[in-house]
C-alpha cells in the first residue's frame, strides 16, 4: 500500500491536492507528521522515514520516493486515468517530465537565490535567474492556458504552487499570474485549504 507522509500547509499539501485531483485519496494512506517549524514550532517526527525528516515522502512497500516532481510523477503514473500526467509513449511525455524536472532542479532553486538576494557566476551559469525563468513560464502561458496546453496537469500543480503560496512577494507577468488563478480555482485546492 501507499502511504503519504503529510504535514499540512508545507509543501506537502500540494501532494495532497493532487491525491484528490487524481481522486485516489482514498487508496492511498495519508501519515500526518510533524516537521520544524520556522517559528520555532513542531520537531522532526520519529514516525516519518524520510531520511532528512522532511516532507513529502511517499512509500510503497520497501519502496519510497522523495522530492515532489517524482512523487507526482510517480502518483500519475500509477494512476493515469484523471489524466493529469503523461504516461509513455504519450507524445507529451517529454514536456511534462521537462517541466517537473525544471521545477525541481531550476525554478525552486532560482526562486530562493534571488529571494536569499544571492547571486554568482556560477549560479546564473547553472540555473541562469529568476528573469530567465519567468521568461520561459511566460512565452509559453502567454500562448496558451497551461503548460502542457489547453488542459491542467500536475506540471501545472507543482511549478504554480510558490506562486499561490507567497503571492506578491513572487513577480510574476499577467499571463503567470492569470495561470496561477487558473490553477487555484479547482475543487481540489478548495477541498485541501478546507481541511
Ligand atoms: N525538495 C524537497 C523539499 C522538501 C522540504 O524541504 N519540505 C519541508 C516542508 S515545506 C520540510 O519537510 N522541512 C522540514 C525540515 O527541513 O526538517 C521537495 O520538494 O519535496
Amino acid at each position: 500500500m501507499l502511504t503519504f507522509y503529510h504535514a499540512p500547509n508545507s509543501r506537502s499539501t500540494s501532494v495532497m491536492q493532487l491525491l484528490h485531483e487524481l481522486g485516489v485519496a482514498d487508496q492511498v494512506k495519508t501519515e500526518i507528521v510533524t516537521i520544524p517549524r520556522q517559528d520555532g514550532s513542531g520537531g522532526r517526527d520519529p514516525k516519518n522515514p524520510h531520511p532528512e525528516g522532511k516532507v513529502p515522502y511517499l512509500t510503497d512497500g520497501d519502496d519510497f520516493v522523495r522530492e515532489r516532481a517524482a512523487i507526482m510523477l510517480y502518483l500519475t503514473d500509477r494512476f493515469p486515468k484523471a489524466g493529469l500526467g503523461r504516461s509513455v509513449g504519450d507524445p507529451q511525455r517529454g514536456r511534462y517530465l521537462s517541466w517537473l524536472t525544471w521545477y525541481q532542479g531550476v525554478f525552486e532553486p532560482v526562486a530562493i537565490l534571488s529571494w536569499t538576494g544571492l547571486s554568482h557566476p556560477a549560479i546564473m551559469a547553472s540555473f541562469r535567474d529568476y528573469d530567465t525563468a519567468m521568461q520561459t513560464l511566460d512565452g509559453v502561458l502567454s500562448k496558451q492556458p497551461y503548460l502542457l496546453g489547453d488542459e491542467f496537469s500536475a506540471a501545472d500543480l507543482l511549478c504554480a504552487g510558490p506562486f499561490a503560496w507567497f503571492g506578491d512577494q513572487l513577480p510574476a507577468t499577467p499571463a503567470i499570474k492569470d495561470w496561477v488563478a487558473r490553477c487555484q480555482d479547482r475543487d481540489a485546492v478548495r477541498l485541501v485549504a478546507e481541511r
